[in-house]
């Protein structure tokens, strides 16, 4: 105790006082518009809106909170070596077409701080300001109820506690109810500033939900619980990033919440107020990556002007625990003129990205690294000079290397000139190159073989390189199921991938797709694990486009944390901390999301289809597109239906993609009886006749599909005009309205699939059946020219 005295004794108030006093003033310019009547919210508060608690639930947590101690923070130097400038107000976000009105308490929000610690305690003070309606102060000394933010550097009294900190990793962070000098405190403890935030913040998380116990699994407990706190945490992977697919131009390719939320154009000078919400709500979930620009690269953004907006960005995120990483294109160097090649192997090529690398580290000393599509979908690549992915990853990793930079090289390839079925393409270039590549790079997979589709099975690259990183690739965006309109909670789909067992039938251990990333590969004695989630964030007041779909965004970030969290505690969480911790509105909202994804699979691509969207904008059905250059961009490619059958042969007598997965899982696939039904025709051409295990025939089954899609798109805006009492006025009335549009647009998917089956197959309509609303034509004449989100 004498250490711990000691430990706390040289922070004196006086030496804290004027430093948080700036932030504190932030802090009540920017606590939102509690008592929540009369607050208009408009969702940019995200799930960071820390609104009163109601009396019971404000007086189990005022006592865990009467103040805030944080040795060291006065002292505390910024975690990158630039220096952290003044965040100049931008203009003021544009209204969003979901939620027009900003926020005060939002708008007052913004200002940047210094250093992790700071972040910290002001998100604290923030926090529970808001939760109790009286910030706790910034003490010096410990005293009965007060959170104590601290590692063993700022406080060595904590080595001597038995808190086994170095499990922690650097990142993770201990929750402990306990006594300091003789004071109950709830301690908050780390190896390091950022650990420290993220435990701010997951305290925050259990205060304003009463969510306390298993972290990211379903909690209990309520706020009592929050008194006797005994959780520790840390990250089961170390790269927790979101891509960004925007453009210099401020467009957004499959961006459907606004333009880009970096305003290219103002940077570096001007540094919007938003960047700081943006770290404090990525930090919230611990993501600690973003690459800032689309995968569909311009040379431009190696440029030095570029460079420098890059840098006031990263200059923004990092005392957030946020570093800045760039999408880089393969053939630079040649575009801008400074080589004659893009030949990995040519010494001039990778001369000129050794020395760029050094100038991006001169302005962000902290930069994370490049993100490369290449030889995808028309972006220049090392197979141009008929090198290999392996030769142009590395090129560009040893560039990297003596800053310890990586790459993120994409394995998401298919070429023009291979005839065979697309879902086998990555794993037949990338497989043979397992163990090829440098340490400092890991191989980005997306969840599927194809493309995000609303259901895929895993891709089979994962467990098929053990001697490479994978990196995981969701995508947030809801690029094919439905946009920001349809309510898509995506935090089921992510879990049905991580927890699939590659190893299935194959004897032995289980290997998890999530135990997969979480292991890594050794590779020249270092061991990277990463996850990626291509971001749905904009320039809309309410981020995502849509409410719910900041979900997504939370369910990624979650589940980056710990990929083997689970999607239904995760649903809770965000439900109450967004709407409302009202258990009968969280047990609701939570209903809706878990079945919500399901009911988009059902009204669009049931039973394992897969790829019947609109050409280019992927926007509502089209499932007769036959007439595209490429067989592969054809939706009849994909369903292969005739009046003979539906689906996608890939066992031995097909593509014999099965062949790809481990033995075990294979086996499965290759057998309709033990192919689950949700991936039937992803796996298998069937006749018409095929006996499902309903018992009915595949195309009544197909129709009953389609239908329950419909009825639970219905089910779904039934259950939220439940929910009418519980909800904010304007949010609710902004959900029911794009319920609505969800619902009409689940018609629209089934009448027209329907319709186009129909006239393929030739079979009637079973009694019962309705039959789509219009004619076959009338679904193919529709013409989408302005969909958002092309880029
Ligand atoms: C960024 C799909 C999308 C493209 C995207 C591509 C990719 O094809 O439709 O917009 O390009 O995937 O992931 O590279």
């Amino acid at each position: 105790m004498r250490r711990l005295l000691k430990a706390l004794a040289p922070v004196p108030v006086r030496v804290f006082a004027p430093v948080f006093a700036a932030l504190l003033s932030l802090c009540v310019l920017a606590a939102p518009a509690h008592g929540a009547s009369g607050a208009v919210e408009d969702g940019y508060d995200l799930w960071l809106r820390y609104r009163p608690l109601d009396k019971a639930a404000r007086e189990q947590v005022r006592a865990v909170a009467t103040a805030i101690v944080a040795p060291g923070a006065a002292a505390a130097a910024p975690s990158g070596s630039a220096p952290a400038p003044s965040v100049a107000a931008g203009s003021p976000p544009p209204a969003g077409r979901v939620a027009a009105l900003p926020s005060a308490a939002a708008m007052a929000a913004g200002a940047p701080a210094a250093t992790p610690l700071q972040a910290a305690v002001a998100e604290l003070q923030r926090g529970f300001g808001g939760l109790l309606g009286k910030e706790p102060p910034l003490a010096a000394s410990v005293q009965d109820g007060a959170v104590v933010l601290a590692t063993p550097a700022s406080m060595p009294a904590l080595s001597g506690m038995g808190l086994k900190l170095e499990t922690l990793g650097q990142e993770g962070y201990l929750l402990r109810s306990t006594r300091l000098q003789g004071r109950k405190v709830t301690l908050v403890a780390a190896n390091s500033d950022t650990g420290l935030l993220y435990g701010a913040f997951a305290l925050l998380r259990k205060a304003g939900t009463g969510m306390v116990g298993t972290d990211g699994k379903g909690g209990k407990g309520g706020p009592a619980a929050l008194s006797a706190l005994d959780e520790r945490s840390a990250p089961k992977l170390q790269l927790r990033v979101l891509n960004h697919w925007d453009n210099l131009d401020r467009t957004v390719e499959r961006g459907y919440a606004g333009e880009s939320i970096w305003n290219w154009w103002a940077l570096p000078e001007v540094r919007d107020r938003r960047y700081v919400d943006y770290a404090r709500a990525n930090a919230s979930l611990g993501i600690n990556g973003t690459v800032l620009n689309n995968v569909n690269s311009k040379p431009d953004i190696l440029t030095a002007p570029w460079i420098a907006k890059a840098a006031a960005v990263a200059d923004t995120l990092r005392p957030y625990g946020i570093r800045v990483y760039l999408s880089a294109r393969f053939s630079t160097p040649l575009e801008l003129g400074a080589t004659k090649t893009a030949d990995p192997l040519d010494p001039a090529v990778a001369a000129w990205w050794k020395a760029k690398a050094d100038e991006i580290y001169k302005t962000i000393p902290d930069f994370g690294g490049f993100l490369v599509k290449a030889n995808s979908e028309g972006q220049p690549g090392p197979q141009d000079y008929h090198r290999s992915h392996a030769d142009g990853a590395n090129m560009l990793a040893k560039a990297l290397a003596p800053h310890k930079g990586i790459v993120m090289w994409r394995a998401f390839v298919y070429a023009h000139e291979k005839p065979d079925d697309r879902a086998k393409q990555a794993y037949d270039e990338f497989k043979p190159l397992d163990g090829t590549f440098d340490a400092n790079v890991l191989v980005q997979v997306k969840n599927g073989a194809i493309d995000f589709q609303p259901r895929e099975p895993a891709h089979p690259l994962f467990g098929a390189m053990p001697k490479t990183p994978l990196m995981m690739e969701f995508q947030i965006t809801k690029e094919y199921l439905g946009y920001a309109t349809h309510l898509a909670y995506l935090g089921t789909m992510y879990q049905e991938t991580l927890g699939t067992d590659m190893r299935t039938g194959s004897g032995g251990a289980s290997a998890t797709v999530a135990q997969i990333l979480e292991a890594g590969a050794q590779q020249g004695g270092s061991r990277l694990t990463g996850i990626a989630g291509v971001a749905n964030i904009g320039s809309e007041r309410n981020w995502s486009g849509s409410h719910f779909d900041q979900a997504n965004w939370y369910a990624f970030g979650r589940l980056a944390w710990n990929p083997q969290a689970d999607a239904r505690a995760l649903a809770r969480e965000w439900a109450a901390q967004t709407f409302s911790p009202e258990p009968a509105a969280v047990a609701q909202i939570t209903d809706m999301m878990m079945m919500s994804r399901e009911a988009v699979v059902n009204y669009m691509t049931p039973l394992g289809l897969h790829h019947l969207m609109g050409t280019g904008h992927h926007h509502g059905p089209a499932p007769w597109v036959a007439n595209l250059e490429r067989p592969d961009w054809n939706p009849v490619y994909y369903h292969r239906a005739d009046k003979g059958g539906i689906g996608f042969d890939r066992t031995a007598g097909g593509s014999n993609a099965v062949a790809q997965y481990a033995p075990g899982l294979a086996r499965q696939y290759a057998d309709p009886r033990t192919t689950p039904e949700t991936m039937l025709l992803w796996f298998h051409h069937l006749p018409w006749d095929y006996k499902m295990a309903s018992g009915r025939k595949l195309w009544d089954e197909l129709l009953a599909r389609y239908d329950s899609g419909v009825a639970q798109a219905d089910e779904l805006r039934q259950r939220w005009a439940k929910l009418k009492p519980f909800i904010d006025a304007r949010r609710h009335e902004d959900v029911a309205v794009l319920l609505d549009k969800q619902y009409a647009e689940a018609v629209w998917w089934r009448d027209a699939s329907i319709a186009y089956f129909q006239s393929v197959s030739g079979l009637p309509l079973p009694a019962g059946v309705k039959a789509p609303g219009m004619p076959l034509d009338y679904y193919k004449s529709l013409k989408f020219p302005y969909a958002p989100g092309r880029g």
